[in-house]
């Protein structure tokens, strides 16, 4: 896709291939109901008469596709109508609803063609939506996440960001940055005539401000990215306490095998759980502790390996037995802030008085539960639920990153900032300072799309991740 010609009207089956109730066929372009009309006859309209074009916008108008070529009828349809620029494309458009067979559409297709309109290149209408300024290009990247979102969440994300959050957000820090420039500029004068220029503290501090909110934004992509994946969630323990019970008890089904032997789980296990909308990929892992089995020991060496990576820990202790060492070396590995302490077997015990523990550590979260009767585990995943609001920051009122096109801008435009803010820091000149602002305002501007910071090779790069049809 290397030329934008939007003087074509383009066309393309928007419905998926196969067999549906409705397929549609979608017009867009200037001679979109020219098009039409030639190939679409009603009772009211007449055989292939031109009224079609004369006809209001958000009109329905149901009739017979038929083959000039032969007069013969193809489908039986519903064509929809928007005029530009109350469009999709903003556009004229015309939606053909006819039967959703591959036969069928494929016939509509090809009287469309045959017509005069040229086939759609992958993602064109919604190109075009970008070129004819009615989306930006984070929005653009909405609609295809929106398309493709397989978890609630990252479909609420998308459409986060196509209610404009994210170009929201860069747009703010864009413009403070354009404001800044000009008076770098201005500075340049200054200079000339011979003047003092601005204090450089002045410069730093401003630019802090900017790099904070850069700052956040940058972080945001962190978050954006354990919603999406998963927030990797690790089970861990010595042998027996439990762990593969807790799993299948959060899962609610018997998904890892209990046994009363220690060391009975020996691989990772891992399923997808959604906690109070926090999607989680929850892991099972052999019990730690020392032994001989090269097996277990494989096993073990896994288990600290997910650990390490883990964003969430919950480590369980047998709360009916006595702590033994293998637990005390686990609890001062763990004593993290992304660990859980869990007490479990609460049914064959009193609950365990943790308060010396909880005095090392506050901020480590303690709970006791039965894995076999599930008492406490509303209260362990409230404590979960917690702790990832605080570790997202509650992403609900900021713009969450979800694509590592905008996330790598946004790090290239920080790295601007900071020689920006190093060269005022030296009091340098207004010149150095402007060229580094610069390049950071291209760069978000980039995000966005905004004239002259994009390219037609990232425009394809986008565009062609899109489906034909959309
Ligand atoms: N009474 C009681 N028994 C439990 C509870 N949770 C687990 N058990 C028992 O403890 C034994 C070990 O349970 P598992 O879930 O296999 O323990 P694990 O930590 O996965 O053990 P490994 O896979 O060997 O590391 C089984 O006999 C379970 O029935 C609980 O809450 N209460
Ligand atoms: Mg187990």
């Amino acid at each position: 896709m290397t030329h934008t010609r939007l003087t074509d009207t383009i066309c393309a089956i928007a419905t998926p291939l196969g067999v549906g109730g409705l397929g549609v066929v979608r017009l867009s372009g200037p001679n979109a109901l020219g098009i039409s009309s030639k190939i679409f006859s009603s009772q009211r309209h007449g055989a292939t008469s031109s009224a079609l074009e004369q006809a209001a916008s958000h009109t329905v108008h149901h009739g017979w596709m038929i083959d000039p070529s032969s007069g013969e009828p193809v489908d039986e349809v519903l064509l929809t109508l928007m005029r530009t620029p109350h469009s999709y494309t903003r556009e004229d458009t015309v939606e053909i609803s006819g039967h959703g067979g591959p036969v069928v559409l494929a016939r509509l297709l090809e009287l469309c063609l045959s017509a005069g309109a040229r086939l759609a290149e992958p993602g064109e209408f919604t190109k075009r939506a970008f070129l004819n300024g009615r989306l930006d290009l984070t929005q653009a990247e909405a609609v295809m996440a929106l398309i493709h979102a397989e978890s609630e969440t990252a479909h609420r994300l998308a459409l986060r960001q196509l209610r404009g959050e994210v170009a929201g957000s860069i747009r703010t820090i864009r413009d403070a940055l354009i404001e800044l420039l000009a008076q770098a500029e201005a500075g340049l004068d200054f200079v000339e005539q011979g003047l003092v220029e601005p204090p450089s503290d002045q410069w730093c501090g401003r630019l802090d401000a900017i790099q904070q909110q850069l700052a956040a934004l940058i972080d945001s992509a962190r978050v954006g990215e354990l919603l999406r994946e998963g927030i990797h969630t690790v089970i861990a323990g010595r042998p027996n306490v439990g762990k593969s019970s807790l799993f299948n008890r959060l899962l609610r089904k018997d998904r890892a095998i209990v046994t009363p032997f220690p060391g009975t789980t020996r691989d990772l296990l891992e399923e997808m759980l959604v906690i109070n909308n926090f999607p989680l990929r929850l892991i099972d892992t052999a019990g730690i502790r020392t032994t001989p089995d090269p097996i277990e020991q494989e096993g073990m060496q896994r288990a600290r390996r997910s650990i390490d990576d883990a964003d969430l820990v919950l480590l369980v202790l047998d709360g009916s037995q006595p702590l033994q060492s293998d637990d005390r070396l686990l609890i001062d590995q763990m004593m993290t802030n992304k660990t859980i302490i869990i007490f479990n077997k609460l049914d064959v015990c009193e609950p365990v008085d943790y308060s010396t523990l909880a005095a090392r550590r506050p901020q480590v979260p303690i709970v006791n539960i039965s894995a076999v009767n599930g008492t406490g585990c509303d209260q362990l995943k409230e404590q979960i639920s917690r702790l990832l609001i605080e570790r997202t920051g509650g992403m609900s009122e900021r713009a969450v990153i979800t694509t590592s096109r905008h996330q790598q801008a946004l790090t290239a435009a920080a790295e601007q900032l900071v020689r920006a803010r190093q060269a005022a820091a030296d009091g340098l000149s207004g010149e150095c300072i402007a060229s580094d602002l610069n390049e950071a305002i291209k760069q978000l501007g980039g995000i966005i799309g905004v004239e002259g910071a994009f390219t037609e090779e990232l425009l394809d790069n986008i565009f062609n991740q899109f489906c034909i049809g959309k």
